[in-house]
C-alpha cells in the first residue's frame, strides 16, 4: 500500500512542512557542484590543448604557483562554510531544536524491533499506559500492562502509522534489540533507533496521503521486510480512525 508516484526521477515528493528546507540544501549543494565539476572539465581541456606538446616546445606539466591559484579554492572553501552556517546549521537545529509542545502535537511511540515497527497511541486520556519488558508476547509486542487504568483506552498497531493532517506528529522512538532507523522519505524524516534510548523526533505532513516507512539501518536478516505505512488523513476521519479502533 504505498504510493508510488511519490518517487519520480529526483527527490520523492515533499510531504511535511520541513521538507523543502532541507531540499534547499541538497539542490544548492549539487548545484554548485556540479557547475564546478563543468568549469573544472572545461580548463582541463583547455590546459590540454594550451600546454601539449608542439613544433620544438616541449609538453609543459607544471606552473609557478602564485596566490591567485588559490582563489578557486578559497572560493570553494567560503560556499562550503556559507552553506554549513546558513542552511544546515539553521534547517538541523529547527529540526532537533524546535519539538512541537506535546499537547499541540499527535504523540506516538514507536518502538523497533526485527522486523517491524509497533505503533503506541495513548488513547483518549491521553496517557499512555505503563509497559513492562516482562509482560512482552506475540499478542503484546509492547508489554503493555492490562491492569493499568491508563493502558486501557491505548492504541497498538504493527507497520501502520496513521497521523491526522494540520498537526505536527511527536515520536518517541526507541528499539528492543538492536539499532535501526526510521526512515520516512517523503517527510525528510531519519532517525535511528536505539536500544536503552528514547529519541523525540517530529515532523509536521502538509498533505494527505499513503507514505512509505523503511528501516535505513541493516538490522538482521530480515531487514528488507521491515517497513511499514503512513496515512496522514483529515481531521474527521483521523477521529473516525481512532473510534473505530478503540471498539474493536
Ligand atoms: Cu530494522
Amino acid at each position: 500500500m504505498n504510493n508510488l508516484s511519490n518517487y519520480g526521477w529526483g527527490l520523492p515528493i515533499q510531504a511535511s512542512t520541513y521538507a523543502e528546507k532541507i531540499d534547499l540544501g541538497l539542490t544548492i549543494l549539487h548545484g554548485v557542484m556540479f557547475t564546478i565539476f563543468i568549469l573544472w572539465a572545461i580548463y582541463l581541456v583547455y590546459c590540454l590543448i594550451r600546454y601539449r606538446k608542439k613544433e620544438g616546445v616541449p609538453a609543459q606539466y607544471a606552473h609557478k604557483a602564485t596566490w591567485t591559484s588559490l582563489l578557486p579554492d578559497g572560493a570553494v572553501l567560503f560556499f562550503e562554510i556559507w552553506l554549513i552556517f546558513a542552511i544546515g546549521i539553521p534547517v538541523y537545529s529547527h529540526i532537533k531544536n524546535d519539538l512541537p509542545q506535546r499537547d499541540k502535537a499527535t504523540e506516538v511511540r514507536i518502538v523497533a524491533e526485527q522486523f517491524a515497527w509497533t505503533i503506541h497511541y495513548p488513547g483518549s486520556d491521553g496517557q499512555f499506559g505503563k509497559t513492562s519488558p516482562a509482560l512482552i508476547n506475540a499478542d503484546n509486542p509492547l508489554g503493555l500492562d492490562p491492569t493499568d487504568t491508563a493502558a486501557a483506552d491505548d492504541i497498538v498497531s504493527v507497520n501502520n502509522l496513521y497521523i491526522p493532517l494540520g498537526k505536527p506528529v511527536l515520536i518517541q522512538l526507541s528499539s528492543l534489540d538492536v539499532i535501526h532507523s526510521l526512515f520516512i522519505p517523503e517527510f525528510r524524516m531519519k532517525q535511528d533507533a536505539v536500544p536503552g534510548m528514547k529519541i523525540p523526533v517530529w515532523f509536521e505532513p502538509k498533505m494527505e496521503g499513503e507514505f512509505e516507512i523503511g528501516c535505513a539501518q541493516l538490522c538482521g536478516a530480515g531487514h528488507y521486510r521491515m517497513r511499514g505505512d503512513v496515512t496522514v488523513l483529515s481531521p474527521k476521519k483521523f477521529q473516525d480512525w481512532l473510534a473505530s479502533h478503540k471498539k474493536g
